[in-house]
């Protein structure tokens, strides 16, 4: 079977990708089958500047076809923030709860009426004949005390109105149905099916 490579590091999104995508006649493979591939710096303005960056190098390197997913979190509040910013809101090393705390104690006060906000994906694809770019979008509202175990990221404070649950009280499968990052692969499922070929 043919290989494309996700150019991720998160196992979170890799697992959600490969599930996404699995009735593609392609195998999904993470970096971790490339251990030798150094740190790839985002050192994009925009999300759709930091997916291509992803999907180039890893292309680059290894010559299969790639996909770089770059996701921001976007509050309205914060005027965007955290954004392109997201996984190193609270800082270059931040872990995923570092950046959440952060973003409740900026949101600190904040009526629920005023924290509307966005998940935000770009995936990349590249190869020898094309780069093309999808999109994902998610909407809900930042609540002000983490819910639910599964998940990543800000999950547990990203809630959904209309399921009255945050992400990471819905097993993945549910989460991948209506996600930023399910919508953009499924749009490049298709895109990939319709008119690209692999190599
Ligand atoms: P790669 O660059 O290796 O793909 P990353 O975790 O650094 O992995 P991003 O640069 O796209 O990914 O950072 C986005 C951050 O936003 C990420 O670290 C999480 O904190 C958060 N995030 C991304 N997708 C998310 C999701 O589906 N649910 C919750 N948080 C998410």
């Amino acid at each position: 079977m043919d290989k494309i490579v996700f150019a991720t590091s998160n196992i979170n999104k890799l697992r959600e990708a490969q599930s996404i995508l699995k009735d593609l006649p392609y195998q999904v493979i993470g970096l971790d089958e490339f251990p030798n591939i150094p740190e790839i710096k985002e050192t994009g303005k925009t999300l759709l500047d930091n997916s291509l960056i992803k999907a180039r190098t890893v292309y680059n390197l290894i010559g299969l076809p790639s996909i770089g997913d770059d996701t921001g979190l976007e509050v309205e509040y914060l005027n965007g923030a955290p954004g392109v910013k997201s996984a190193r809101y609270a800082g270059g090393n931040a872990a995923y709860k570092d950046n959440l705390n952060k973003l409740l104690k900026d949101l600190d006060g904040v009526p629920l009426g005023k924290r509307k906000a966005q998940f935000r994906t770009v995936i990349s694809f590249v190869n020898a004949l094309t780069e093309q770019w999808v999109e994902g979008i998610v909407e809900g509202i930042i609540i002000d005390k983490p819910r639910g175990s599964g998940g990543f990221g800000y999950d547990p404070i990203f809630y959904l109105p209309e399921l009255k649950k945050t992400f990471a009280e819905i097993p993945m499968d549910e989460k991948n149905k209506i996600s930023h990052r399910g919508l953009a692969l499924e749009k490049f499922r298709i895109l990939l099916g319709k008119f690209y070929l692999t190599k």
